[in-house]
């Protein structure tokens, strides 16, 4: 079948809007028509063609929400008109990381996804007969896309795939990371470094979990503002402070808060994360994906004083399991995704979602089909 998508041929080029082929669904897969889908910077990342495992060309896209449309052999847990929430981080319920009980991170399809390709070793995109790869099991910048069945979790249908898509990603990181990863407790402290979807995620999170007070670190003073209305006791911009922020916290904080997550991804800012942690007890939450090659630093002592170094993809939520009980959330207020949607627009325009989220004017944009 023919599918609107926007395409990236290559690193560093604005993506194309293009028709492209999408075959069925082989067995074990699903065709979905996407609804709605998130920008992330993750998608910025791979764009920019720093991502190691970037592929091209590519349908980017992985904070989608959608209906299926037609199920290949073998699936059952879903079929025709479920609506669903696709996952790049799988749950087969069957491998050894599944059956663990102490990760998220499912391994079923992880090689062939990380290649760009559906689980038998082939695509289901093409343009103009040429191959073109998927992108983390999901590709969402797709009206149509396929997706392993163990990727997709089933959602009700009462939910609003224009809001609820961003639980696909961004606002499950942060609540989840707060929750699932640091287990933060009612009045801890807590400093969030980057005010972005993550990081307001987690102060979302935090706030949830009854955290006494809640710093917000970022160098962008106009994220303060809604980081404040959405929780945030503190906000804090490094760039109008003389010395090292962890020592700026640790001062603010009677020897530093219990947790810190970092959701940025610069390396010098994960050291200052993890050092602006209480001796002793301190944790600090690494979310942020750092660039290619690069190594994090510090001094083994912050370790052997009792500060611990973790850190979460997907909030360490699994998602078939977990993602529909946060889509409930959201339905009764508990999850509020209103704050985190600063901007929507049709498939056409979504290179301008690019520009706003490079140039800081953005949380999320929405891009509807
Ligand atoms: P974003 O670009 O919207 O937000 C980043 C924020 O950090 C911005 O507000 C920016 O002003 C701020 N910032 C930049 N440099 C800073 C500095 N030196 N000090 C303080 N603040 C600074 O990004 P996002 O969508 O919120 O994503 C954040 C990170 O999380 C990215 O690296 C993304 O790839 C990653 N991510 C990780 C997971 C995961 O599962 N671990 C999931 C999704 C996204
Ligand atoms: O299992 O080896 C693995 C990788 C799982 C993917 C984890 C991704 C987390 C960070 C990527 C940002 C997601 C948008
Ligand atoms: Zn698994």
């Amino acid at each position: 079948m023919k599918s609107r998508a926007a395409v990236a041929f290559a690193a560093g080029e604005p993506l194309q809007i293009v028709e492209i082929d999408v075959e069925p669904p082989r067995a074990g897969e699903v065709l979905v028509r996407i609804v709605a889908t998130g920008v992330c910077h993750t998608d910025a990342f791979t764009l920019s063609g720093e991502d190691p495992e970037g592929i091209f060309p590519a349908v980017l896209g992985h904070e989608g929400g959608g209906i299926v449309v037609e199920v290949g052999a073998g699936v059952t847990s879903l079929q025709a008109g479920d609506h669903v929430i696709p996952l790049y981080t799988a749950e087969c319920r069957a491998c050894k990381f599944c059956l663990s009980g102490k990760t998220n991170l499912c391994q079923a399809v992880r090689a062939t996804q990380g290649r760009g390709l559906m689980p038998d070793g082939t695509t289901r995109f093409s343009y103009q007969g040429q191959p073109i790869h998927h992108y983390m099991g999901t590709s969402t910048f797709s009206e149509y896309t396929v997706v392993p069945e163990i990727s997709l979790a089933r959602i009700t249908p009462e939910a609003p795939l224009e809001k609820v898509c961003l639980l696909g990603c961004g606002v499950t990181t942060g609540i989840g990371a707060v929750h699932n990863t640091a287990k933060v407790q009612p009045g801890n402290t807590v400093a969030v470094f980057g005010l972005g979807g993550i990081g307001l995620a987690v102060i979302q999170g935090a706030v949830q979990a009854g955290a006494s007070r809640i710093l917000a670190v970022d160098i962008n003073a106009s994220k303060f503002e809604l980081a404040r209305s959405m929780g945030a006791t503190d906000c804090v911009n490094p760039r109008e402070n003389d010395r090292p922020i962890q020592e700026v916290i640790v001062e603010m904080t009677d020897g530093g808060v219990d947790f810190s997550f970092e959701c940025i991804g610069n390396v010098d800012v994960m050291r200052s994360a993890l050092e602006c942690c209480h001796k002793g007890w301190g944790e600090s939450v690494i979310i942020g994906v750092a660039g290619a090659g690069q190594e994090i630093r510090t001094r083994p002592f912050q370790l052997v004083t009792g500060r611990v170094w973790r850190g979460s993809a997907f909030g360490g939520v699994k998602g078939r399991t977990q993602l529909p009980g946060m889509v409930e959330q959201a339905m009764r207020g508990e999850i509020d995704l209103d704050p985190f949607i600063t901007h929507e627009m049709p498939l056409e325009r979504i290179n301008e979602a690019f520009d706003l989220m490079h140039r800081g004017e953005s949380i999320r944009t929405v891009i509807r089909f």
